[in-house]
């Protein structure tokens, strides 16, 4: 079963859903996105409160993109759970859809669970590229088309490829396609660690977003609520991905804010601040999924509140 002392592969993610949506009296929908290379249903939950009808907000969280970034999925799991069981969860979903994918990259995620020191700290996919595919592995947030290629790799065997076209990928076709389908989301949040930042579009270029400040604004909310629940301790910066992370196209959230048109878009880098980084210990998941999910909860009722 689940729960978040630990951290939990993809087979236990599958299960995890699975019961979820057994127990959520019809709350919950399961949506295959697409079959990665190595053969899994890349899952993505739709949630929502069917008694409601009628014009909704939309909210698209998308987790595990990369594959060590192991307290992502443990966010976006924790959501679910709050969303599906938690009764003060309930009402929000009278007004809001969500979708939650919980794992955007199955197959590097589930070969960062391998055991060894090598897989632990993977990133990209498990694309095999070239003839005798050497150097495996597509970075899947250098692969969204817009702005392609810019502060991105060419070389295979690098860290952040960006593939060979925009789109190469199954993950990130089968995810656009039904991001387009469902159209006019209100809020993309991605979950990356590390870093505790809240970075809103652009990554291809230092210049700010026509409507930064409500980006910031928003942001903020986030921010003030995981400062507040963590008693001070989790404190977060706000800041554009160009100027704080330095230049990088082809990541999901430039392309939900710039192709797709969501207004709101963001990356939460996760904590820590990067004492241990990608290996957050498990006894920090628990404080850190509880103090996110309270963020993620008063952005989305903003959300649901306005126009
Ligand atoms: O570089 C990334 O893909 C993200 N950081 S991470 O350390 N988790 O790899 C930041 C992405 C920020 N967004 C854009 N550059 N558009
Ligand atoms: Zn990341």
């Amino acid at each position: 079963p689940m729960d978040w002392n630990t951290y939990h592969d993809y087979n236990d993610i599958e299960a995890f859903i699975g019961m979820m949506n057994l127990t959520s009296g019809g709350y919950l929908r399961e949506e295959v996105a697409t079959i990665t290379g190595e053969g899994r249903p890349l899952r993505v939950v739709r949630i929502t409160d069917p008694t409601t009808t009628g014009p909704k907000k939309k909210i698209w969280i998308e987790g595990g993109i990369h594959a060590r970034e192991w307290i992502s999925p443990a966010v976006t799991t924790f959501l679910i759970h709050r969303l599906v069981t938690d009764p003060s969860w309930q009402s929000i979903l009278r007004d809001t859809e969500w979708y939650l994918v919980p794992v955007a990259n199955p197959d590097g995620y589930q070969f960062s669970f391998a055991g060894d020191a090598r897989s632990r700290l993977w990133r990209k996919n498990r694309r095999v590229n070239g003839v005798n595919g050497r150097c495996k592995g597509v970075d899947l947030n250098r692969n969204w088309d817009l702005k392609w290629g810019v502060g991105a790799s060419g070389n295979p065997c690098s860290e952040t490829y960006k593939g060979p076209t925009a789109f190469s990928e199954k993950e990130t076709h089968g995810l656009q396609n039904l991001m387009r389908q469902i159209g006019d989301i209100d809020l993309f949040i991605t979950f990356h660690s590390f870093g505790q930042t809240v970075l809103y579009p652009w990554g291809w270029t230092v210049k700010p977003p026509a409507n930064v400040k409500m980006l910031r604004r928003v942001a903020r909310k986030y921010t003030d609520t995981v400062n507040q629940i963590s008693n001070g301790s989790t404190d977060y910066q706000i800041g554009g991905s160009g100027p704080l992370y330095g230049l990088a196209s082809g990541a999901t959230d430039d392309w939900a804010y710039g192709e797709l048109g969501v207004p709101l878009s963001y990356t939460i880098e996760l904590p820590d601040d990067g004492h241990y980084g990608f290996l957050l210990p498990e006894n920090r998941i628990s404080s850190t999924v509880r103090e996110t999910a309270a963020g993620v909860y008063c952005m989305a009722s903003f959300i649901a509140n306005t126009g």
